[in-house]
């Protein structure tokens, strides 16, 4: 008898402890809808290049200004490394989950749990391939898609249709490589005569640019006539080799590249990189306004695009005293 009424009261307080954590859960969202303390975590891919160092600072300080809470998780370059801070973030019953996700697919099984913890996640810079819609709330970035074509329209108009390209692709599997490259070959393959004659991956680092061209400039000598860079990074990166090699580039190689950083920008005004599409990734402000809404129970725009612009010897330094990346 004595055991059993021990039993029975053992079981009223694992009820009461399920109850008050509950309570807690719940008080925690209300609070956040109220415009009191939202925590955010961010599982951001490492710091691979000038883009992501902005794109990071961008989260960071933006939250500040805002009294959010970041609790930051630098991926270092592995997926398994975000995989396991979303964890984290589940389990430290966050309010809202963003991911700058490394590669484009294996996000699934993770996002199901992030979705039965009830805990809304934000894909952010690079898009995920799901087969189910629900599994996160909406994308915000750049349309790849968009900036390949725009670096190929740039280059089509410049050379008449004509070129033998080296392309130097960004991390293998990530939806910017991905998507950089196909709207690209679909766009110049309109023209015969312009043709991608060799593509490595330089993992979207300078220094991974630098030894992609040095392997090129081995093998092709001088026999190409176009380097498409999917970073900035990257392109200073086969420019410093393509100078090394004994070449100037911008003029006996044309160089085109993605994102929009100073550096590139000043490449330009300088005629070392003759066009950049912009990839803005002062992404916090977009961000916030997202989770505010999320949060307060309001409905957000599936994906929301950023408006790119095109940078070439016309405008380059133009827009260079009021740069902010
Ligand atoms: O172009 C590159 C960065 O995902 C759009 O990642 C981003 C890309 C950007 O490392 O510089």
């Amino acid at each position: 008898m004595k055991s059993n009424s021990l039993y029975s009261l053992l079981r009223l307080g694992v009820a009461l402890l399920a109850v008050s954590t509950f309570t807690v859960a719940a008080q925690d969202n209300t609070t956040a809808a109220a415009g009191k303390t939202i925590t955010v975590g961010l599982a951001q891919t490492g710091a691979e290049s000038a883009w992501r160092t902005a794109n990071t600072d961008s989260m960071k300080s933006e939250a500040e200004k805002r009294g959010i809470v970041l609790k930051f998780a630098d991926g270092q370059g592995k997926q398994e490394n975000q995989i396991r801070a979303v964890r984290a973030f589940i389990a430290q019953d966050v309010d809202v989950i963003v991911i700058d996700p490394i590669v484009d697919t294996g996000w699934e099984p993770v996002l199901r749990e992030a979705k039965e913890a009830g805990i809304p996640v934000i894909i952010s810079d690079r898009t995920v391939q799901v087969s189910d819609p629900t599994l996160y709330k909406c994308f915000i970035g750049s349309d790849f898609k968009k900036e390949g074509r725009m670096v190929a329209d740039w280059l089509i108009k410049k050379t008449g249709g004509k070129g033998r390209i080296l392309e130097i692709q960004g991390t293998t599997g990530s939806a910017p490589a991905n998507d950089r490259h196909d709207a690209f070959i679909a766009e110049i393959s309109k023209y015969p005569e312009m043709k991608i004659i060799d593509s490595q991956s330089g993992d979207f680092r300078r220094e991974g640019g630098k030894e992609v061209m040095e392997a090129f400039l081995k093998k092709y000598g001088h026999d190409f006539d176009i380097v498409y860079s999917h970073n900035d990074d990257m392109a200073l990166g086969a420019i410093q080799a393509i100078q090394e090699a004994g070449l100037k580039p911008g003029q006996d190689v044309i160089i085109v590249s993605i994102d929009g950083i100073k550096e590139a920008l000043q490449a330009v005004a300088a005629g070392q990189i003759n066009c950049v599409v912009e990839c803005n990734p002062l992404s916090g402000p977009k961000v916030y306004d997202a989770v505010a809404k999320i949060v307060a129970g309001q409905p957000v725009p599936r994906v929301a695009y950023n408006k790119d612009e095109l940078f070439d010897i016309t405008n380059a330094a133009a827009a260079l005293p009021t740069r902010q990346y």
